[in-house]
C-alpha cells in the first residue's frame, strides 16, 4: 500500500534528484547524477515520467556530436524503462549571459539568443513526445527601480511567447506552454510573480489557448498565498496545464522541500482538490533533496514525495466518504454555494421582495456557518484518527 504505480502519473525533474546541493553558501555535497541512472531509479520507484531542462541533459556548450550522444543514451534509457517525458523546459538562468534575464534582458542580443536556445529545446521536447513546455522566468526581473522598464519588459515577454506560439503552430507540434510564476529569488522581484499575474498576462497573448500555468506549491506560499486557491482558479480558468509539487514553511526563501513537508494542511486540500476536480495531468515533483543527504537520502526523499501524495489521496477519499462529513458539508451549506444566485434572472431578483424589502437581515446574520466542525473532521482524517 502507498506503492506508486504508473497510473498515478508521478514525474520528477532531472534537476531535482540530480541537485548536487550547491547553494549560495556552500559547495556541492553530492556527486553528479547520470541522467540514465535517474531514469532507471525513478522508474524503479514507480514514477511514470521524467522532465528536464536542456542543460540538465546536455551540458551547456556541448558540441553537436556530444549532444546527439547524450540524447541517444537518454532515449535508450526511456525505451528500456518505459518512462516518458511529459514536459521539458529551458535553462535561461544559470549561465552568466542570463544575469539580466532571457526574454526580458535589456540586451537585445541576449533576448534573441534566449529565444533560439528555447526553440532548439522545443524541437527536442516535441521529438521526445512532451505535451507541455514549461517557462520559468527566474531571471526576468530586477533588483532596482530604474534598471527595468516593467511595461517594456512585459512587451518583450509577450513578444517572446507570441514568437514561441507561432513556432509550435507552424511546426504543427502538439505542445502547450505552462508559465511558472515565482515572486522572487534569484531576482529581487520577478515578473509574473503569482498565478494571478500569469493568468492575466496570458489573455494578452496572440494565441491565449496555447498557454496555461505551472504553479509551484512553494512559490505561491513564498508570496503568502493559498496554493490550493491558486490551483482552483487555474482549473476554473481551464489553465492548469501542469504543476510543481513540493513543500514550503511560510514566507521565506524557496525551500523546495519534498511534497507533504511544510504546510501539510494545504497539501491535504490540494490533493483533495486535484482528485475531486478530475485533474488528469502529471503529478510533477520539483523539490530539492536537502544537501545533508547522500544518494540513499535522495531516493528516500523522492519516495517520500510520492508516498505523501498517496497517503493524502487516501485521507481525502476517506474524508469525502464519511457520512458525518457529508452532513457537515450540508450544515456548512456548500450545496447552497453551488446554486446560482439568481436563476430567476435580474428581473426576478429585482421583483423579489424577499431578497431585500422583506429580508430578515438579523436572522441571516445570526446563523452560524458550522465551518469549525467541518474543519475538525478534516483534521481528524488528515491526522489519521478517523
Ligand atoms: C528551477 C526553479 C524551478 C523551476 C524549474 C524550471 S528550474 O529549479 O527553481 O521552480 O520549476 O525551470
Ligand atoms: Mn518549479
Ligand atoms: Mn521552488
Ligand atoms: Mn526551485
Amino acid at each position: 500500500t502507498y506503492q506508486p504505480v504508473r497510473e498515478d502519473k508521478f514525474s520528477f525533474g532531472l534537476w531535482t534528484v540530480g541537485w548536487q546541493g550547491k547553494d549560495p553558501f556552500g559547495d556541492p555535497t553530492r556527486a553528479a547524477l547520470d541522467p540514465v541512472e535517474a531514469v532507471e531509479r525513478l522508474a524503479g520507484l514507480g514514477a511514470y515520467g521524467i522532465t528536464f531542462h536542456d542543460d540538465d541533459l546536455i551540458p551547456f556548450g556541448s558540441s553537436d556530436a556530444a549532444r546527439e550522444q547524450h540524447i541517444k543514451r537518454f532515449r535508450q534509457a526511456l525505451d528500456d524503462t518505459g518512462l516518458i517525458v511529459p514536459m521539458a523546459t529551458t535553462n535561461l538562468f544559470t549561465h552568466p549571459v542570463f544575469k539580466d534575464g532571457g526574454f526580458t534582458a535589456n540586451d537585445r542580443d541576449v533576448r534573441r539568443y534566449a529565444l533560439r536556445k528555447t526553440i532548439r529545446n522545443i524541437d527536442l521536447a516535441a521529438e521526445l513526445g512532451a505535451k507541455v513546455y514549461v517557462a520559468w522566468g527566474g531571471r526576468e526581473g530586477a533588483e532596482s527601480g530604474g534598471a527595468k522598464d516593467i511595461r517594456a519588459a512585459l512587451d518583450r515577454m509577450k513578444e517572446a511567447f507570441d514568437l514561441l506560439g507561432q513556432y509550435v503552430t507552424e511546426q504543427g507540434y502538439d505542445l502547450k506552454f505552462a508559465i511558472e510564476p515565482k515572486p522572487n529569488e534569484p531576482r529581487g522581484d520577478i515578473l509574473l510573480p503569482t498565478v494571478g499575474h500569469a493568468l492575466a498576462f496570458i489573455e494578452r497573448l496572440e494565441r491565449p489557448e496555447l498557454y496555461g500555468v505551472n504553479p509551484e506549491v512553494g512559490h505561491e506560499q513564498m508570496a503568502g498565498l493559498n496554493y490550493p486557491h491558486a490551483i482552483a482558479q487555474a482549473i476554473w480558468s481551464g489553465k492548469l496545464f501542469h504543476l510543481d509539487l513540493n513543500g514550503q514553511s511560510g514566507i521565506k526563501y524557496d525551500q523546495d522541500l519534498r511534497f507533504g513537508a511544510g504546510d501539510v494542511r494545504q497539501a491535504f486540500w490540494l490533493v483533495d482538490l486535484l482528485e475531486t476536480a478530475g485533474y488528469e495531468g502529471p503529478r510533477h515533483f520539483d523539490f530539492k533533496p536537502p544537501r545533508t543527504e547522500d544518494y540513499s537520502g535522495v531516493w528516500a526523499s523522492a519516495e517520500g514525495c510520492m508516498r505523501n501524495y498517496l497517503i493524502l489521496r487516501e485521507r481525502s477519499a476517506a474524508f469525502r466518504a464519511d457520512p458525518e462529513v457529508q452532513q457537515a458539508l450540508l450544515d456548512a451549506r456548500l450545496d447552497e454555494l453551488a446554486r446560482p444566485t439568481a436563476e430567476d434572472g435580474l428581473a426576478g431578483l429585482l421583483a423579489d421582495r424577499g431578497a431585500f424589502e422583506d429580508f430578515d437581515v438579523d436572522a441571516a446574520a445570526a446563523r452560524g456557518m458550522a465551518f469549525e466542525r467541518l474543519d475538525q473532521l478534516a483534521m481528524d482524517h488528515l491526522l489519521g484518527v478517523r
